[in-house]
């Protein structure tokens, strides 16, 4: 007998949504574009060709629709890691698991999951307005190790290799490594987007080492990150969600990719004049490489 999961551990709203996403099952397509900031789900719908379906839950913002005939779900996740454990799981529970009885499905559902976000260049020549694709995260989050198989997820070598090469101070959570999906990778490649590795921080400012008024613990931080080399990686920039959505949906079977634009390079302290039209052709030919 299959475990029935519990009202307490899986809240589904009294209209049958699940409880953040306000979403119900069969309102979610098969690929998702997940965006960090609510105001960019209307800017991803507004290539939409058809709208089917606008759900709205604190940051959590969601817009169904078709593009040339293909279905998408666009969700924004507001900002950082502990919103993705929200999303991803709810997402997941959206098609794995049977709200009526309950209880986990026989047949289970891959997604197809495609962050579109914004990001700050680690390395000099990685430049402002440039687009990148996230090969793996590192997160500097601890999200992943909550859960029982992270291990089974993660690449163990560059995460050794990291936690020494750093002299990782172990006040800090054990950062984690993670794999962008390869099906999805191939599929966004056909872009010519650069390709790098992505640390998503739990925080703006001093997870990201940017000292205002409060010192960090480690001055050298992102100049050890910077010149840091594994095999053929280096690392490339900062943002907040990747590592999670990574770890999350290899542990779920789910596919996952981040694309970002970079709208800071944090070497050469240079700042984006206007990111937005970047975006904007970020989103065009993600739809374009899904659809
Ligand atoms: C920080 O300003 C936010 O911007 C980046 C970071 O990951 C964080 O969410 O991404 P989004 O533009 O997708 O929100």
């Amino acid at each position: 007998m299959e475990h029935r999961i519990e009202e307490s551990e899986l809240i589904i709203n009294k209209d049958g949504s699940v409880f953040h996403l306000h979403l119900k099952p069969g309102e979610l397509a098969d690929n998702i574009i997940l965006v960090g900031d609510p105001g960019r789900v209307r800017t991803v719908a507004s290539f939409f060709d058809h709208i089917e379906l606008e759900r709205s839950n604190r940051e959590f913002i969601s817009v169904t629709g078709t593009y040339k005939q293909t279905r998408f779900t666009v969700v924004a996740t507001g900002i950082g890691t502990d919103n993705i454990d929200i999303v991803v799981n709810e997402l997941d529970a959206l098609v794995n698991v049977d709200f009526e009885t309950r209880k986990v499905k026989q047949q289970l559902k891959s997604l197809n999951m495609v962050r579109i976000g914004t990001s700050g260049s680690l390395q000099h020549d990685l430049s402002v307005d440039s687009c990148l694709l996230s090969h793996k995260a590192i997160g500097f989050d601890g999200l992943l190790n909550f859960y029982e198989n992270r291990n089974k997820v993660v690449d163990m070598e560059f995460e050794q290799h990291f936690k020494e090469a750093m002299q990782w101070n172990p006040l800090l959570t054990s950062p984690y490594v993670v794999d962008a999906s390869p099906q999805l990778l191939k599929k966004l490649a056909q872009n010519e987007f650069l390709e790098g590795v992505t640390i998503s921080a739990p925080g703006f400012y001093g997870p990201q080492g940017r000292v205002i008024r409060l010192p960090i613990q480690d001055k050298e931080i992102n100049d050890k990150i910077s010149n840091f080399r594994h095999k053929q990686h280096s690392i490339t920039n900062y943002e907040m969600e990747c590592s999670a959505i990574y770890g999350l949906c290899k542990l779920l079977g789910h596919n996952a990719a981040t694309v970002c634009a970079i709208i800071a390079n944090r070497k050469a302290r240079t700042y984006s004049k206007d990111y937005k039209p970047v975006i904007k052709k970020l989103i065009k030919q993600v739809l374009d490489s899904l659809a």
